[in-house]
């Protein structure tokens, strides 16, 4: 094992023991990194060699960073942390910070000072960022100075956080070092710990997912590299949190390693996510299916004409959604799945390759296959659980749920695929959407995308209820288009236009109208919460 570069040893103390661990797999030339590396240097480097010194890298609203300033700005803050702040290679800061280059750059600071970066929603308050401090014994924070409350008042109950800074002061101490003093990067271990990314934990205490150095560089030459494939001249835009190893992926790491820019909205939301589009002239785009759907409402009153590359990943992007965005933009969007514990995507297709409501194939860098209940890979054409491996892979901090989530080195998450005979994969449902009615297997998302084909519906959701007489029945919930009102005959229109499109069996034999449907602060459909109503 190379030298750690932790003095602070809390992380490698709290690994999975080593039989948990996952396989990691790093048979391409591309992934051949060093036993040194640290990823904030590393990804700057690759900025300034692609784009130069001068190139734009970090857009706010109204404000311009270019890659040189970026590099010289996160190495004094950097200086601050290690000197003004007393950080120790392997503490944990907390950056809590909405999507703006302030977040990118302390991010971008936090790795080069050696420390672990534990990016959290905006949203969060002080109870639910006590657990995430105490879980990771975090003894730093920098925050954005609108989110100064939240973090102080979780200090009352999570006394191992001593040192909090905001994004002012941060600044303005920067500002104020003398010029021409660097700060050499930690010569961290490529292995080292060099972020903690919470899960957004629909049930239970959420888990910490340990990444390394290398990891943040692996998602970079895997799916960054191979599938979406920016390139300097790219403007990036999204809504996925930074907080969100989606968001980190797409708005920070992909377009550090190519030298491309990034334009932050001011605010969230879609109307704000448009201007930004039109505004910069953006030409690469990171959201949610959920987010496709939105812009699909505002492309009328906003030219998005600029855009080139389309990304879409959190949950399953159905056909129709694909299709409308293709008929409306001329632009085929990325699918891909990916996940907090394996840091990114790991299978998806890009251009030609893409067969709108499949996933699609392994990342170059990844394997998958589908395996049955008792782990035996199954044939082309089965239905079963996904399993994958390579280079980036499962880690969570002092948790048993690990146990779950890696078995004999590969990683379960808990999604039910099936493989057809060209190599896609296609998604059915997560496990616990699986519904059973009448002794049939029905995945939610399947209704919820025969659903969608109607003209009227704009959103949908399916869960199972309880029912006596077939175990559950699946019940839909939509959101209507404009122009459409609820009714008795609407609601049988659906039903049939359903059996139409799907087997009969599957249709929702229950069906409400709601104004909108419960989703995560990354996009995410919320069935629990459905059915805890229903
Ligand atoms: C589901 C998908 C079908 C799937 C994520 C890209 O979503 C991310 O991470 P999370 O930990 O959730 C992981 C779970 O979400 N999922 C995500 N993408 C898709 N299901 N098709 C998709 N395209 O159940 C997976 O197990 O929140 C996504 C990059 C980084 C991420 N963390």
């Amino acid at each position: 094992m190379p030298r750690s570069a932790h003095l602070d040893r809390f992380v490698l103390d709290h690994l999975p023991p080593p039989a948990q661990q996952p396989d990691r797999i790093f048979d391409r030339p591309e992934l051949a990194y060093p036993e040194r590396l640290n990823a904030g240097a590393e990804l700057l480097r690759r900025a300034l060699a692609a784009a130069g010194p001068e190139a734009r890298a970090l857009i706010d609203h109204d404000h311009e960073f270019s890659w040189g300033r970026v590099d010289a700005i996160s190495s004094r803050m950097a200086r601050i942390l290690v000197e003004d702040l007393g950080l120790v290679p392997g503490n944990r800061v907390l950056l809590h910070g909405p999507n703006s280059a302030w977040t990118a750059l302390a991010w971008f600071a936090i790795l080069k000072a050696g420390g672990v970066v534990v990016a959290t929603m905006p949203m969060l308050r002080a109870a639910e960022l006590a657990i995430v401090v105490n879980k990771a014994r975090i003894s730093h924070a920098l925050v954005y100075d609108t989110l100064v409350e939240a973090v102080t008042e979780a200090q009352a109950t999570a006394p191992t956080l001593v040192q909090i800074m905001d994004s002012a002061t941060l600044q303005k101490a920067a500002q104020s070092q003398p010029a021409g003093i660097g700060f050499a990067p930690v010569d961290t271990a490529a292995d080292d710990p060099a972020l903690i990314a919470f899960t957004s934990g629909t049930t239970g205490q959420p888990k910490g997912c340990v990444h390394g150095h290398r990891d943040i560089l692996a998602m970079a030459d895997t799916f960054g590299r191979h599938i979406v494939q920016l390139s300097k001249a790219d403007i990036v835009v999204g809504t996925p949190p930074i907080a969100f190893t989606f968001g980190l992926g797409g708005l920070v790491v992909f377009p550090a390693a190519v030298g491309a820019a990034t334009a932050f909205a001011p605010c969230p939301g879609f109307d704000a996510l448009a201007e930004t589009i039109a505004r910069h002239r953006a030409t690469a785009l990171f959201t949610a299916p959920t987010g496709y759907r939105a812009l699909l409402k505002l492309a009328d009153a906003h030219d998005l004409s600029s855009l080139r590359t389309c990304v879409s990943a959190g949950e399953a992007l159905p056909a129709a959604t694909s299709d409308a965005w293709h008929e409306a933009t001329g632009v085929r969007i990325i699918d891909g799945i990916g996940s907090t514990e394996m840091i990114h995507i790991f299978i998806s297709a890009g251009g030609d390759a893409i067969r709108p409501g499949a996933t699609g194939k392994p990342v170059p860098g990844y394997e998958a296959r589908i395996i049955d209940a008792d782990g035996n890979p199954l044939p082309a054409g089965e239905t079963g659980r996904l399993a994958v491996r390579g280079p980036t892979g499962c880690r969570y901090l002092d948790d048993d749920r690990q146990a779950a989530y890696v078995q004999d080195g590969w990683n379960l998450t808990g999604d039910v695929y099936r493989l057809d005979e060209d190599g896609y994969f296609w998604f059915v449902a997560r496990s616990d959407d699986m519904i059973v009615s009448s002794g049939y297997n029905i995945g939610a998302p399947e209704v919820e995308n025969a659903l969608l084909r109607h003209p009227a519906v704009a959103e949908a959701a399916v869960i199972g209820v309880p029912d006596e007489e077939r175990g559950q029945i699946v019940k839909g919930f939509v959101v209507l288009n404009p122009g459409h009102t609820a009714s008795d005959a609407l609601k049988c229109e659906l039903q049939t236009h359903v059996k139409g499109v799907i087997a009969p069996y599957k249709y929702p034999r229950a069906l409400a109208f709601v104004d909108a449907l419960p989703k995560t602060q990354t996009g995410k459909l919320q069935r629990f919460r459905l059915k805890a109503d229903a």
